[in-house]
């Protein structure tokens, strides 16, 4: 069997040598604040010009554009739901974001992704819930041995590491290897 590597870090995913990095972008791809401030900074003006080209993008969907200053090749965009007390699909719609951001990747031929924790931050969804989406979402990809060779959970904060160090420590899958 192939196994998929999983990392966890702690840091900015602008700084990522990857081949993508996805961006919790809102439905306007036009940039905005949080990680997707920091990713237009780092990528330069171009960044937003190809984004206009991608008339927006749905909530749970993902497009992908170029890296442009960036070190990482790519960026997948994908739009997370905003937490409204979880009576809204927001639970179904992250998993949307978390699957079809590993499904772009692998069409495009990509090798290594990695993800923000979506939807955390300006978007309330709660951490824990939010993680165990992320996590399970990624593991079940993996087992279906799709050619992927890495995803890396990038957190900003220590609340969101500790969260993914917690359920990673406790995997059990034999498709997936997890380093800290
Ligand atoms: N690297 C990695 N993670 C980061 C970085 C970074 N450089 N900066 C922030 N985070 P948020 P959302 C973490 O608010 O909740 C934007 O305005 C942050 O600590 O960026 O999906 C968009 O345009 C948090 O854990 O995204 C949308 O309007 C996580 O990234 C809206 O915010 C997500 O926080 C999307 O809200």
């Amino acid at each position: 069997m192939i196994v998929m590597k999983i990392k966890l870090k702690l840091g900015d995913i602008t700084k990522l040598q990857t081949d993508a990095i996805v961006n919790a972008a809102n439905s306007s791809l036009l940039g905005g604040g949080g990680v997707d401030g920091a990713i237009h900074r780092a990528a330069g003006r171009q960044l937003v010009e190809e984004c206009r080209m991608l008339n927006g993008c749905r909530t749970g969907e993902a497009k992908i554009t170029k890296g442009y200053k960036l070190s990482a090749k790519h960026v997948i965009h994908t739009v997370g739901p905003v937490w409204n007390g979880g009576t809204k699909n927001e639970e179904a719609l992250l998993r949307d974001c978390y699957q079809n951001s590993l499904v772009l990747a692998v069409k495009n031929g990509l090798q290594s992704i990695a993800f923000p924790c979506i939807s955390t931050g300006r978007y309330r969804f709660p951490i824990q819930l939010a993680t165990e989406i992320a996590v399970e979402t990624v593991t079940t990809f993996a087992s279906l041995n799709n050619g992927l060779d890495e995803v890396i959970f990038i957190c900003n904060d220590q609340e969101n590491y500790n969260q993914y160090s917690n359920l990673l420590e406790a995997i059990n899958n034999s498709a997936v290897s997890v380093e800290f």
